[in-house]
């Protein structure tokens, strides 16, 4: 008879958890920031502003903005795949410097060399952007090797979606994390496909949350559409990890509401889906109506809000589009370093 593995399962909590009413501000802002900065970034691809991949995050901003609410910012790393721009503006980088990334510009945060991909900054511990499927877990674990030999107390957040999830290299990353328990948080984002695949075409089973099971890591499946759900997820996985009992794993569930990419035929799931997720559960709506229902703010004062982050977005955009191209010298540089 087959054995289910099924110790690790850490049930979530059934009440849903509150967030102060200055915290569910603090998430509407940072997740609407993510919405219209991206929404810019797929007009300004359209022109031809942007050249190469560009992988927009619209749908899933409340994942990164629990996790890093919940975490220390400053202190905490974070590493993620191609689907970055939301990861670098909640944790406070310049949104001129990613925009001016995206179009190649000198001023963008890898001097315009890495374009939406390949973005990080060492100050503010965010490790990318990276385009290798997968790649992300296992410098992940590193980081959070490096956290545990220095002895920093700090914990490192991997972000990879559910195709990257059946990526061997995964599970090389879970055991070494669990032997020497290494303080990371692995964030499974399952947006339900992977490109045009679903993943109950790719995946032998669907709950990713117990893909550690082997290993004996914990894992909680959470409502990835509810922010209050992520943040209360996070604040317990990033105190597990921080304590010295090693790794945790949260699968996110989530949605992405525009193509895999910018050029995606869209063929692999109905209209129907994507306008019930947008209609429904979406991330942003969900704060907006508690935050008008408590009184905490008023249409009013969120109208305003709005225009601020769009001043913000605009700003961004004309940096990007007026900045200099990197000069040909550039070319050489930054490729390697001396150590
Ligand atoms: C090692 C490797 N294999 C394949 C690809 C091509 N590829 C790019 S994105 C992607 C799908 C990944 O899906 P998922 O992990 O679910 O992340 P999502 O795009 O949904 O955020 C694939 C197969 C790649 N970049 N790297
Ligand atoms: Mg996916």
């Amino acid at each position: 008879m087959a054995r289910k593995a099924v110790a690790t399962k850490v049930k979530t909590q059934p009440n849903v958890p509150e967030l102060t009413n200055e915290q569910e501000l603090e998430a509407y802002r940072e997740m609407l920031l993510i919405r219209r900065f991206e929404e810019k970034a797929g007009q300004m691809y359209g022109m031809g502003l942007i050249g190469g991949f560009c992988h927009l995050y619209i749908g899933q901003e409340a994942v990164v903005t629990g996790i890093t609410m919940a975490s220390e910012k400053g202190k905490d790393a974070q590493i993620t795949g191609y689907r970055d721009h939301g990861h670098m503006l909640v944790m406070g980088l310049d949104p001129k410097g990613v925009m001016a990334e995206l179009t190649g510009r000198s001023g963008g945060l890898s001097r315009g060399k890495g374009g939406s991909m390949h973005m990080f900054s060492n100050e503010h511990r965010f490790y990318g952007g990276n385009g290798i499927v997968g790649a992300q877990a296992s410098l992940g674990t590193g980081l959070a090797f490096a956290s545990k030999y220095k002895g920093d107390g700090s914990v490192s957040l991997a972000y990879f979606g559910d195709g990257a999830a059946n990526q061997g290299q995964v599970y090389e990353s879970f055991n070494m994390a669990k032997l020497w328990k290494l303080p990371v948080v692995f964030i499974i984002e399952n947006n339900k496909y992977a490109m045009g695949t679903s993943i109950e075409r790719s995946s032998a089973t669907t709950d990713f949350s117990q893909r550690g099971a082997s290993f004996d890591i914990p894992g909680e499946q959470v409502d990835g559409m509810d922010v209050r759900m992520v943040y209360d997820a996070a604040k317990r996985a990033i105190e597990h990890a921080r304590s010295g009992n090693g790794p945790y794993i949260l699968e996110m569930l989530t949605y992405r509401y525009r193509g895999h990419s910018m050029s995606d035929p869209a063929k692999y799931r109905s209209k129907d889906e994507v306008t019930k997720y947008r209609q429904e559960r979406d991330p942003i709506e969900q704060v907006k109506a508690r935050l008008l229902e408590t009184g905490f703010a008023t249409e009013e004062s969120l109208k305003t809000l709005e225009s601020e982050i769009r001043a913000i977005v605009t700003e961004a955009a004309d940096f990007a589009t007026n900045d200099p191209e990197p000069d040909a010298a550039e070319l050489w540089t930054d490729i390697t370093i001396e150590a």
